[in-house]
């Protein structure tokens, strides 16, 4: 097997659904990074926006840099082979004290991928504990997908507040995945996965990269991703790196590729209810107008 994970690390995924930590970056190098983030914060007096958050690696080097970082494609390398592109990043920033959770949800119920080598590396900028949120998950429990709700309840950090019924869960089960500043874990985009709220006196700062083998079919409408490695057979339109493009190029290149996601990941699905399809219409046109917004004063 190609890239840098050991057999007892790609069975440990493949039976599991998940592996941590990896180590990616050493303390100062995440704490560089973490301090190119926090720059961009202080120089525009807010911290990350939602579409910031999205696909962040089309504005900002140090988010291109890590979705190219060769350690981090290594393992990705070795678990969906040579062929892979970037669909989406996100930033999950719970600030310090903050009620922010995330409920137990699969990724692979609402993404418009159809594949099964879907993983998503989320890297620790800040560290993650048990007590500042960390993510944890229901080990081996990325073969099935379960029936989700959409609660919309607040504080959720997911757009619809996914949420997986309890009976479906076995809290005395769930692994917290805990980390360093500079080290990742990895899951399956099947895999059923959350947190809970931070209680420290710090953020907690979480960058989730997910990557696709190249050769995935898209669901629904067209959508756009970055080939990272290899060759692309995917039907996703791909995108041009934020390296070397100016200021005003990237924030034309985020623009587009968010209102591609935006129009593609925000439609209801065929059972949705018509206060949802509401909710839904209104979101997706809040941040497809805000987008042409951005790429109209770009
Ligand atoms: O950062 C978190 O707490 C949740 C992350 C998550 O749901 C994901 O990366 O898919």
């Amino acid at each position: 097997v190609s890239g840098n994970l050991n057999a007892a690390q790609i069975d440990q995924y493949n039976s599991k659904g998940y592996l941590c930590p990896v180590p990616v970056l050493n303390s100062e190098e995440a704490q560089t990074y973490r301090q190119a983030l926090e720059g961009i914060e202080d120089a525009q007096g807010h911290s990350m926006d939602r579409m910031q958050s999205n696909k962040s690696y089309l504005l900002f080097d140090w988010a291109d840099e890590l979705v190219h970082n060769p350690k981090i494609v290594d393992a990705v390398e070795s678990l969906i082979g040579p062929n892979i592109i970037c669909y989406m990043t996100n930033l999950f920033t719970k600030e310090a004290g903050s009620n922010s959770y995330v409920s137990m949800h699969q990724d692979a119920a609402y993404w418009g991928v159809d594949a099964s080598d879907v993983v998503t590396v989320w890297l620790a900028l800040s560290p993650a504990s048990k007590d500042s949120g960390v993510m944890k998950v229901q080990p081996g429990s990325h073969t099935t997908i379960l029936e989700q709700v959409n609660t919309y309840a607040k504080d959720n950090l997911l757009t619809r507040g996914q949420e997986i019924p309890s009976e479906h869960l076995n809290p005395e089960n769930h692994v917290y995945m805990e980390l360093e500043p500079g080290e990742a874990s990895l899951h399956h985009f099947k895999l059923v996965h959350g947190s809970d709220a931070n209680t420290t006196d710090d953020r907690r700062i979480g960058f989730a990269i997910r990557y696709v083998n190249a050769s995935a079919r898209q669901i629904g409408l067209t959508e756009s991703a970055l080939l990272v490695r290899g060759e692309n057979k995917s039907n996703f339109i791909l995108e041009k790196r934020a390296k070397g493009n100016s200021e005003k190029a990237r924030l034309k290149e985020h623009a587009r590729a968010l209102r591609r996601q935006i129009r593609n990941v925000l439609s209801p699905g065929p059972d949705a209810k018509l206060t949802e399809r509401m909710r839904l219409a209104v979101t997706r046109t809040a941040g497809i107008g805000l987008s042409y917004w951005r790429e109209l004063t770009a």
